[in-house]
């Protein structure tokens, strides 16, 4: 994609956002208004408020950043902030209504796609140059469709979608259970990837001293044997704020489990259904993935261990862009875009498995690290301060690798997700390291 030519670029935003408006409607047509309109959880918001906010931000950054349009209703925007009003409160504000907000979407996306049409994608500013302005916008639509799938998780009701099961892999019995990567210099980051965010600039040189990663991530089978030894009942497995949140909001479990006559069940988008025990854990929060980790004798990798197991190609000596090389992703290296509603079983996408042996480090499930999320060294923030730089700090543990319900546009090696270690209504899972 570096020094793609103009017309290549066009198509491929072209594409990325027709692609994210696919989904947008598939994630807001299956519900009728009133579910459109109603809380599911206080953790997230009415999806009619996502279904605008996605509309409002293309008109920021495509209309008006590029074009330098006039606010089409600038009534609204304080409504669709992220920032002054959080999530919890959003259903008492005076949004657009279900239809009001399809029509206010599909009128910014006509316009942006005249923007895009007349776009010089080889000049310009930084916004312009490459299309990334319209690129951060298909990606920002995939990231907030992975948040309605999440409110679709929380919903309560019979299921309104479905897909089919994603492809076990045959060659998993004899596969160790954990990798080496040998210690030495990687680059961590990116400088060259045109649709790479802020928080992924830029390329830097990382040193790591030796260390074993999961093959695979940690499946409900072995998370089972942690809740069976009574890994939430035992105090010094857990740091002191997971602690907490077991005692109070007594937790036995990953969400969305609950156990019935001797058996663990999970709700599944509307459907009940018995854990299954080969499949990597979801649900979990970083809390959990930690006590687990400390449980089994081990911990979480770092966040630089993690993309070094994923993008350091020994042979080379390069960080390629996903664990199987340069090329985009597809159905037959990863489970993404939302093509099945659950993780594939542990082992599975061979094609995909890194240098070191590593599998599904893209796509299944998110994967927590022990990082908090703070900048890489050289980091500027772009194009907006609330984007990243805001989120540094300690209060953020950094996730990795990308879940089922992640579009290809936003997954990549170098891609960094984050969140609250309590959070855990997310795609959240886990693999476990040890030193050498
Ligand atoms: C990167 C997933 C943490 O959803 O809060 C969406 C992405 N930023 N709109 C989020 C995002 C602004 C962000 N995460
Ligand atoms: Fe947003």
């Amino acid at each position: 994609p570096e020094g793609a030519d103009p017309e290549a670029l066009r198509q491929r935003a072209l594409a990325a956002l027709l692609t994210a408006r696919e989904r947008t409607a598939l994630l807001t047509d299956s519900v009728d208004d009133h579910e459109l309109t109603a809380q599911h959880s206080p953790l997230m918001s009415p999806l009619v408020w996502d279904l605008a906010h996605i509309g409002n931000q293309e008109e920021l950054w495509l209309l008006r950043a590029v074009a330098g349009r006039e606010a089409m209703r600038p009534e609204i925007d304080g409504l669709y902030d992220a920032f002054e009003h959080p999530r919890a409160t959003r259903p008492s504000l005076p949004l657009l209504a279900p239809a009001e907000a399809r029509t206010y979407a599909a009128e910014v996306r006509g316009r942006a796609l005249d923007v895009l049409d007349g776009a010089a994608l080889d000049g310009g500013g930084p916004l312009v140059r490459s299309g990334f302005a319209f690129g951060m916008i298909a990606q920002h639509e995939q990231q907030h469709d992975e948040t309605m799938l999440i409110t679709h998780q929380l919903r309560s009701g019979t299921a309104v979608l479905s897909a089919p099961v994603p492809p076990a892999a045959t060659d998993t019995a004899g596969l160790p259970a954990e990798v080496l990567v040998p210690g030495g210099p990687f680059t961590m980051g990116t400088s060259t990837e045109p649709w790479a965010l802020d928080n992924e600039r830029p390329a830097h040189v990382r040193d790591a001293p030796g260390f074993f990663i999961d093959t695979t991530p940690v499946t409900c089978g072995a998370y089972q044997a942690f809740i069976e030894d009574g890994g939430y009942t035992e105090r010094r497995w857990w740091e002191p704020g997971g602690w907490e949140m077991v005692r109070e909001h007594e937790l036995t479990a990953p969400l969305f489990w609950h156990r019935d006559a001797g058996r663990w069940l999970r709700r599944r988008f509307g459907v009940t259904e018995e854990v299954p025990a080969n499949e990597p854990v979801l649900h979990v929060s970083w809390y959990e993935a930690d006590a687990y980790a400390r449980w089994a004798g081990r911990r979480l990798p770092t966040e630089a261990e993690w993309e070094k197991a994923a993008r350091h190609d020994p042979a080379s000596g390069r960080s390629r862009r996903y664990p199987w090389g340069d090329e985009d992703p597809s159905p037959e290296l990863a489970n993404l875009g939302q093509r099945h509603l659950r993780p594939a079983p542990a082992g599975a996408y061979p094609q995909g498995q890194s240098p070191c042996g590593a599998r599904q480090l893209m796509g299944d499930v998110w994967e927590w690290t022990s990082s908090d999320f703070l900048p890489h060294p050289g980091f500027s923030p772009f194009p907006y301060r609330e984007y990243s730089e805001v989120f540094f700090g300690p209060d953020h543990k950094v996730l990795r690798g990308g879940s089922f319900a992640v579009d290809p546009v936003a997954c990549r090696g170098t891609f960094r997700n984050w969140d609250l270690p309590v959070r855990r209504q997310i795609f959240s899972g886990f693999r476990t390291a040890r030193d050498v």
